[in-house]
């Protein structure tokens, strides 16, 4: 098999290249899939992951992150403070211990007793922007996208011409790889929504929500508003859609378009104007994504070149909810 690595937005091309040297290496794909997204967790740039990403309401860095493999081995961490790496305490828990989930507390604490270090996760750019969002006093919790990040993105000429900047960190980093062996794992790791309620948790550390592997069917992770993918069990049902005989690309559409369903029957006091968007890779090598609404760009690390893609969205001027 010719291994390929696929993330998640912008960020994803720095976390391919690492994912991607390993793969090329021989290496597999669970290792391919915690080294990359660790490219994501330390940069102080990506305000949505790790070491700089955004706080909740009190001012913490309250971070999420999830692994799994092939072999249906699982680590998750939720609540996790103060570690700049959530995906390597997730992996240490998928190799080391009887269980699948750690939670805050116990799950920092099981983080030093095997040689993690405390660091505060906070950063210039955080403080200066969680300041900002206090004294705005809108008191609400905020998708953190990059300034140049809309609902209905902008065009590359029209940002260029408002100065934006282009550098598209938004959102949590998710990862699949398939190795040389047809193995593929999954990643995913992000500090989650901004000024979220102390305490909130989002659909990356939830399997079946954030991501979901079958090695002997494929695997997917997904990223947007978590709240969202959660009520949906979106990465399993792509994957239970891929069982099913469907392609990668058709079982995202179809988790994307039941994200939409299950928003509209929830939607009473909820804002609608969300994003979730899905990336899946079968076990014959084939990969797909969708997503909810227009914005959504995955990473894709394949013979040898690394690219940029936007996804299709469900939600263009020909959607109907009756199609649904
Ligand atoms: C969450 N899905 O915590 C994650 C973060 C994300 O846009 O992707 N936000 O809900």
């Amino acid at each position: 098999m010719e291994p390929f690595v696929i993330s998640t937005w912008k960020h994803g091309l720095a976390s391919n290249e690492k994912a991607y040297e390993i793969l090329k290496n021989g290496g597999n794909s669970l290792d391919a899939v915690e080294q990359g997204v660790k490219v994501a967790e330390e940069d102080p740039n990506v305000l949505s992951v790790g070491y700089g990403g955004l706080p909740d309401n009190e001012g913490r860095v309250t971070l999420d992150a999830a692994i799994m493999d092939w072999k249906a081995r699982i680590g998750s961490v939720i609540f996790l403070e103060h570690i700049k790496h959530p995906i390597s305490v997730a992996r240490l828990i998928l190799e080391n211990t009887e269980h699948t989930v750690l939670a805050g507390d116990g799950a920092y604490k099981f983080a030093l007793l095997n040689g993690f270090k405390s660091e505060t996760l906070l950063t210039e750019k955080s403080i200066s922007k969680y300041k900002e969002w206090k004294e705005s006093d809108s008191g609400k919790s905020k998708e953190y996208h990059t300034e140049d990040f809309e609902l209905r993105p902008l065009s590359l000429k029209e940002r260029k011409k408002l100065g934006l900047n282009d550098d598209g960190n938004h959102d949590t980093i998710g990862m699949i790889a398939i190795d040389k062996d047809g193995n593929i794992s999954a990643s995913c790791t992000t500090s989650g929504t901004a000024w979220k309620l102390h305490g909130r948790v989002g659909d990356s550390p939830l399997i079946g929500a954030g991501l979901y592997v079958d090695g002997e069917i494929g695997g997917a992770v997904a990223t947007g508003r978590g709240e969202e993918c959660i009520r949906a069990c979106g990465s399993f049902l792509v994957v239970e859609m891929m069982r099913l005989g469907k392609s990668p690309q058709e079982a995202c559409l179809i988790a994307a378009k039941r994200v939409v369903k299950m928003n509209l029957l929830s939607h009473k006091n909820r804002d609608s104007n969300y994003q979730v968007g899905f990336i899946a890779i079968n076990a014959k090598g084939e990969y797909g994504a969708y997503c909810v609404r227009e914005g959504f760009e995955y990473a894709l690390y394949k013979d040898g070149k690394n690219e940029l893609t936007k996804s299709k969205f469900v939600m263009d001027e020909d959607f109907h909810i009756g199609d649904l």
